[in-house]
């Protein structure tokens, strides 16, 4: 997929999925992102921590192909190499991995760069360094991440909402719980593991929570 196309599916597609097999519940990543694609969801990031490059490879490759026939952003996370090998729409990077500008270098001018990011200044480097779009949070505590950072400041999250030219995913913790007040605060787009993967059925969490961001949008 074209790196404007991939934009234009973060932009417009509130739910952004990130796979990991030690919280699908079981399932594998490849039966967890078919589930996840026929709930409909256009974005989906492999971030994977426990397996091997060649292990890691098998999967994403075979995920990657079932996001291209289902026209679905695939984007893999940390590593530039496995993001290229796999054919993946978009690399997603910390702020521990290669800078943006080297995985711009490798990976071409036709690969979505997303940065994760959790102070203002953190926001403002991604910016200055022409990122497509930033994973801004931990939002809340999370489970998820066992090296996460603090949660975001209030300061961070009305610097994050000023930031209008910049597309955004709000990041950890996010779920049915404070959507409504994410999106009502203007959050727009929710990344998430848990409170997707780790659902028993995949489908119908999906199912309500655009529910709850259909609400909020109509509740102004
Ligand atoms: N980055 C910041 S928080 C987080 C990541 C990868 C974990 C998000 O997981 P969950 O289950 O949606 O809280
Ligand atoms: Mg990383």
């Amino acid at each position: 997929m074209k790196r404007e196309e991939s934009l234009h599916q973060f932009l417009t597609e509130p739910i952004y999925c990130i796979l990991g097999e030690a919280l699908c519940l079981g399932r594998g990543n490849i039966e967890t992102a078919r589930q996840v694609i026929d709930a409909g969801v256009k974005v989906i990031q492999y971030r994977e921590k426990h397996k091997s490059w060649r292990e890691k490879y098998a999967e994403a490759s075979q995920i990657a192909a079932m996001c291209h026939k289902a026209g679905v952003t695939f984007i893999m996370n940390d590593s530039v190499d496995l993001a290229i090998a796999c054919g993946a729409d978009g690399i997603h990077v910390g702020q521990d991995d290669a800078p943006y500008s080297f995985v711009r270098r490798l990976a071409g001018p036709d690969v979505l760069i997303g940065v994760s990011t959790n102070t203002i200044d953190e926001i403002k480097g991604a910016i200055a360094d022409g990122a497509d779009y930033v994973g801004f949070g931990p939002m809340y505590p999370t489970q998820s991440k066992k090296d996460a950072n603090d949660v975001v400041s209030d300061e961070a999250i009305r610097y994050a909402l000023t930031q209008n030219d910049m597309p955004l995913t709000c990041i950890g913790g996010v779920g049915p719980e404070n959507m409504a007040h994410l999106y009502k605060e203007g959050f727009r787009s929710f990344a998430m593991i848990s409170s997707i993967i780790s659902q028993p059925d995949i489908g119908a969490a999906v199912r309500h929570m655009r529910d709850i961001l259909s609400k909020a949008a109509q509740e102004g």
